[in-house]
Formats: C-alpha cells, structure tokens, sequence
C-alpha cells in the first residue's frame, strides 16, 4: 500500500469529485432538464482515477458510453461536460453530441463514442501514430466486458501485438451488458485475461474498486509501454451502481436481472469509501476534511449547472454545421 499522503487525498478528491459530479447530474436528470441518453459510472470510478493518473496530460483515452468518469479523471472541463448533457452551446460537443459524445482534446480526452469496440480501435491507431512518429506518447482505450464480444477488441489487441504498440487496452467488467451476464453471451469458464494472452498482450486481472491496485497495474502497463514493450489488457473488476442508462436505481422500476443484494455486497465495496477510510485510519486526513471537500464540489457542480443553464441553445440554422 503506498502511503504517500498527496497520492492517497489525490485520489480521494478526484473520487469524491466524479462521484458527487454524477450524483447530482442524476439528480438534475430526474427533473428533466436533460434529454440525452446518459449511462452514470457510479460505483465504478476507481477504474478512470487510478488509470488516469499513470498517464500524461499529452497521453489520449479513448472511451465508450460510459464516459463521465475517464472524461473527468482526465481533466475534462466540468462545464463543457454539464452543459454537454443540457444541450447548450457551452457543451463541449456545442450541445450537440450529448453524454455519450464527450471531448476534451486540450487534456488528451479524444473522445467518446457508443459504438461498442471503437475505442479499443481508434487507440491502437493513436498508438500507431505515435510509434511511427517516434512520440513518448500512450494511448488508452477503455470498454467494457460486453465491448468485449465485438470482433473488433481482437483484431485491435491483435493488431496492437504484432506491432508492439504503446497502448493500454482497459476492460470495465461490471458483470453486464445491459441486462445480460457475460455467462449467456459466451461460452462456459471464459476468461477474458487469457483470451487477451492468447494474442501474446500481458493481461492482468485487478479489483477495480481498489483505486490503488488499478493505479499499480496501469503505471506497470504504461512504464512496459514507454519502454517499447507493447500493448497490455487490464480487465478491472466493478460494477455499475444505477440502472444501465439513465439516473435510476434497477429496484426502483422492478427490473430482475440482477438482485438488490448482489448491489449492496457491491456498495459494500465502495471505492470511494474504501479510500476515504485509509485516509482517516492513516491520520492523513480527518473526517472533517472529507466533509469539508464535499461541500467544494457540491458546490462547484452546481455552480456548473447553473452556468450551463445560462449557455445558449445551439441554433436551429447551424443543425447541419459540422455534419459530413
Ligand atoms: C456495436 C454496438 N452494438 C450494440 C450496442 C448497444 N449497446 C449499448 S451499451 C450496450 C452494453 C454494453 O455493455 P458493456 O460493454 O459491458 O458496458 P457497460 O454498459 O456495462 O459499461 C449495448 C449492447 C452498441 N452501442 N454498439
Ligand atoms: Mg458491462
């Protein structure tokens, strides 16, 4: 356990930061003011913050819908993240891409997309880029378990071998697709570790909830990288606290593929919990100060939706600015 006291309240602050960030975007959903299709990471934050901070602000990430916590972990603009899911001109896609559509390219936040198995891809190519033009640079690509029945994850991680490219292929695996387990999409005993070795990647499987194990396996990852190593697959163990998409919780609207207390076991696990009580039970923070830097957020996301309530609506004659 590394007992550095700015690495362990880093964390918890970026944690404590995206979790709020989301809650009260859930919240502010449920009034209605937000029309776009949005899919919360609540529960799973660990994954973005741990990951995120192996990289470089000149790294890029490349992700799926679930996106608000690599977006944020990468330092994406808070605003231009909230007035994205308002449709206001503020949003960092102008209000026209919504939460699944998420850029921010001044921290190396490339880009977000709903295509299941992108973004595995268009790493690789960023990878590609930088190998040929002799850049330090890494690429991630984050998806989850269910991406992972797209033909395009292994024709990337295949791809990303044989040329022995500097990229991070980052699994979320939070047990389902929707609404379905892996167990009934793929055969018995899969093991998406060993899939990943079978095209010679180092693959490492880690508790996602535990900032520091993702932390310690990414910074491996990226070191194995910058030094000319080659691609590796980290399938990182989680789980999704709301329903699928939207700011629900599944037993609110009765839904029956996953039980409540299967959820609970999960909150038990609480990646945000998790390290604020290292930080207390380590003297390096009290409980006030974590109450403390509550408030701050709360406050500055709430700010951010104020401010994005102001933005102007894109306007009706720039609809197919920008369309190819
Ligand atoms: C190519 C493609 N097929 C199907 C879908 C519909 N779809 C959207 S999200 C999703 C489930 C994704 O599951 P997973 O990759 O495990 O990510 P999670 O939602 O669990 O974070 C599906 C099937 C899609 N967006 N793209
Ligand atoms: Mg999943």
């Amino acid at each position: 356990m590394n007992t550095n006291k700015d690495l362990q309240v880093h964390f918890y602050r970026e944690l404590l930061r995206i979790r709020r960030t989301e809650e009260i975007l859930a919240d502010e959903y449920r009034t209605g003011s937000m029309r776009t299709p949005t899919h919360f990471g609540i529960g799973q934050e660990a994954v973005a913050v741990g990951v995120s901070k192996a990289l470089t602000i000149q790294d890029v990430v490349y992700t799926h819908h679930r996106c608000h916590t690599h977006y944020l972990a990468k330092g994406g603009d808070l605003l231009g993240l909230v007035a994205e899911l308002l449709g206001r001109e503020a949003g960092c896609s102008r209000g026209r891409g919504g939460s699944v559509h998420l850029t921010d390219r001044s921290v190396g936040f490339v880009g977000s997309s709903p295509i299941l198995g992108h973004s595995s891809a268009l790493a690789a190519g960023s990878a590609l880029a930088f190998s040929m033009d002799k850049l330090p640079h890494i690429a991630v690509g984050f998806f989850g378990e269910g991406a992972c029945d797209e033909g395009s994850v292994w024709e990337s991680f295949n791809y990303a071998s044989v040329h022995k490219l500097p990229v991070l292929f980052v699994c979320e695996n939070n047990l389902y697709a929707t609404e379905s387990p892996m167990s009934v999409r793929q055969a018995d005993g899969t093991d998406l570790c060993e899939r990943a070795r079978s095209f010679k990647l180092r693959a490492e499987r880690v508790d996602g909830n535990d900032v520091n194990a993702v932390y310690q396996a990414a910074q491996s990852a990226v070191d194995a990288c910058r030094a000319g190593e080659g691609p590796t697959f980290l399938e990182c163990m989680t789980y999704r606290w709301r329903e699928h998409v939207g700011p629900l919780w599944d037993y609110e609207v009765n839904r029956a593929y996953r039980t409540k207390k299967e959820l609970e076991e999960w909150m038990e696990k609480c990646p945000l919990v998790r390290s604020g009580n290292l930080l207390v039970t380590q003297g390096m923070a009290s409980a006030g100060d974590l109450k403390q830097w509550q408030s701050e957020v709360d406050a500055e996301v709430n700010e951010a939706i104020v401010q994005g309530k102001k933005s102007p609506w894109p306007e009706t004659s720039t609809l197919f600015d920008n369309v190819y």
